[in-house]
Formats: C-alpha cells, sequence, structure tokens
C-alpha cells in the first residue's frame, strides 16, 4: 500500500513548537503579512531575520513526540511506499528517524542565497547578514516558502498523491494552498483519505473519514492499526 502522509504544525505542536492559527498560535504576535511575504523581507529583513532566528534558535530545545515517532516507525515497514510531505520547517520529523520527508516549505536549518540561488544547511542566525559559502554575497534569507512563491517539490508531490492507496493529513488546518488542495487530488486519482487533527479542518468534509484529538495520541493508533 502506498500512503502519503501530509503534516503542519498541529503535529509539532505537543513538543511544544507553536502552530499559526490556533489561540496561542506564532501569529498572535506577528503579523502574517509582516513575516510570511518577501515583500514584508524587502521591507523590513531585520525583523524578519529575527522571527526566524529566534524560531531557529528553539529548535536546539524541542523533541519529537509520540506521533513524529510512529510516522518514522511506519516508514521502518513500508519504506519507499510512506512520503512524509510537511509544511512544517522544524526537522522533527527527521530526528524522530524518518528519512523520507520533503520539506514543501522549506526549513528553518537551511538559508537561500537571493544572490545565487544555493540552499546551505544552517544552524546559527542569519540577522548578522553572514556571506554565502558559495559565491560570499551577504544575502542570505530563510531557506522557507512565503506566500507568492511556489512551494518545493510539487512535481514529486503531485506523482506521490496520484500514485498513493492512502492519503492522510495530520495536524493542518486546510487554510493554506496548494496543501488544502492535495486531499482532493489524491481521492481524484483514487486514493482512500484520513484526516487526523484536533478539530475538523476547513476541508474536513473533503476527506473520506476524519478522526478529531490530539496528533500525539491519533497517530501512533492509526500506525498500530496497520502494522501492530
Ligand atoms: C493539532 C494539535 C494537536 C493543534 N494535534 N492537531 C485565494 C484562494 C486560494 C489560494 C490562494 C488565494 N490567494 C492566494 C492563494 C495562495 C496562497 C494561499 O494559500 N493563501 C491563503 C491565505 C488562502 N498560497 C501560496 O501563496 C503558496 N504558494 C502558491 O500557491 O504558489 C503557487 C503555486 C502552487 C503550486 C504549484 C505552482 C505554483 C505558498 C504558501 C506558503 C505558506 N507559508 C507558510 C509560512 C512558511 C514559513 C514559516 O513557517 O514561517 O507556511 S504560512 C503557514 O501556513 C506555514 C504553514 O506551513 C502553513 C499551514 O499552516 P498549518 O500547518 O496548517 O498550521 P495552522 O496553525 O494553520 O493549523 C494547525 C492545525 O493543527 C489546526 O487545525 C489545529 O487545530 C491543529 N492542532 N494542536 C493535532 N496537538
Amino acid at each position: 500500500m502506498k500512503i502519503i502522509v501530509l503534516t503542519g504544525a498541529g503535529i509539532s505542536a505537543e513538543s511544544g513548537v507553536p502552530t499559526f492559527r490556533d489561540s496561542d498560535g506564532l501569529w498572535e504576535g506577528h503579523r502574517v503579512e509582516d513575516v510570511a511575504t518577501p515583500q514584508a523581507y524587502d521591507a523590513q529583513p531585520s525583523v524578519v531575520h529575527r522571527f526566524y532566528d529566534a524560531r531557529r534558535a528553539a529548535l536546539a530545545v524541542v523533541e519529537p513526540n509520540p506521533a513524529h515517532h510512529a510516522l518514522a516507525r511506519l516508514e521502518e515497514v513500508l519504506g519507499d511506499d510512506l512520503l512524509v510531505v510537511t509544511q512544517n520547517i522544524d526537522d522533527l520529523h527527521e530526528r524522530a528517524g524518518s528519512t523520507r520527508v520533503l520539506h514543501m516549505h522549506g526549513e528553518l536549518r537551511s538559508a537561500l542565497c537571493r544572490a545565487c540561488g544555493r540552499r546551505t544547511p544552517w544552524t546559527g542566525d542569519l540577522g548578522g547578514l553572514p556571506p554565502c559559502p558559495h559565491c560570499g554575497a551577504s544575502e542570505l534569507r530563510p531557506d522557507v516558502v512565503w506566500f507568492g512563491e511556489v512551494p518545493y517539490g510539487m512535481a514529486e508531490i503531485q506523482d506521490a498523491l496520484a500514485a498513493a492507496d492512502l492519503f492522510v493529513s495530520i495536524g493542518t488546518s486546510g487554510a493554506v494552498y496548494p496543501a488544502a488542495g492535495f486531499v482532493q487530488y489524491a481521492a481524484m486519482h483514487g486514493a482512500r483519505t484520513l484526516e487526523l487533527n484536533l478539530q475538523p479542518s476547513e476541508g474536513s468534509h473533503y476527506f473520506h473519514e476524519a478522526r478529531h484529538g490530539r496528533a500525539g495520541e491519533l497517530v501512533p493508533a492509526w500506525v498500530e492499526s496497520l502494522v501492530p
């Protein structure tokens, strides 16, 4: 069985990473347009760098939770038949042991050079405008996908959605496209679809089945039902 799993901020919530749109979410303290568009970055790069530098530093004090570990265990059994597409820019799937992870909205621990276009693994701050290790320009930005930019890996994702027997969406509000449209695309190509989320997402009605509760409980139980 080929499975494609889409994850969002809700899967990392129990690790202590704030979500975006919940009442205690990340954007309570920041206006979306202040931090999540290329135009905002051009207008106030230091504000945007401070925001992402703080989130990158905070990765050091969070750990994967049972939901991340359950997906890593599923990969041990399914191998190449499982692909995790995450909207998250944290590295908690990898730290739990998953290797087949596609970060469609980029990664905190990566920097993107606006001069040469190369991506570089990055664990420190970017606010001090360090030079790009490839071309030397001080043009490194967070390697994340903002509104109006094209997400990473779309061709691979579309192929995986079209080939999937099961599409599972975990911990995402369904407010942001193209990810919010994956359920319909997968279903159109014959996949069964399952939502695991704290509450019904905006697109909950598109799923064949929805289970609501904490990812740290729902995901291990779902994986256990597949690979006891
Ligand atoms: C739990 C839980 C627990 C809590 N257990 N669950 C008009 C109509 C349609 C589309 C558009 C439109 N106008 C513009 C667009 C497109 C636009 C868009 O979608 N805009 C919307 C506002 C409508 N999209 C884009 O611009 C994208 N690019 C694009 O479309 O390019 C065109 C193109 C596409 C494809 C091929 C070719 C061309 C880019 C979108 C970039 C999004 N970037 C961000 C920031 C990334 C960097 C960063 O992290 O700072 O990505 S925005 C933000 O939202 C972040 C997230 O990945 C994304 C989704 O959020 P997520 O993960 O769903 O989090 P929340 O907080 O919303 O939800 C958490 C959920 O978890 C909740 O439901 C909770 O209940 C639940 N939960 N605890 C289980 N313990």
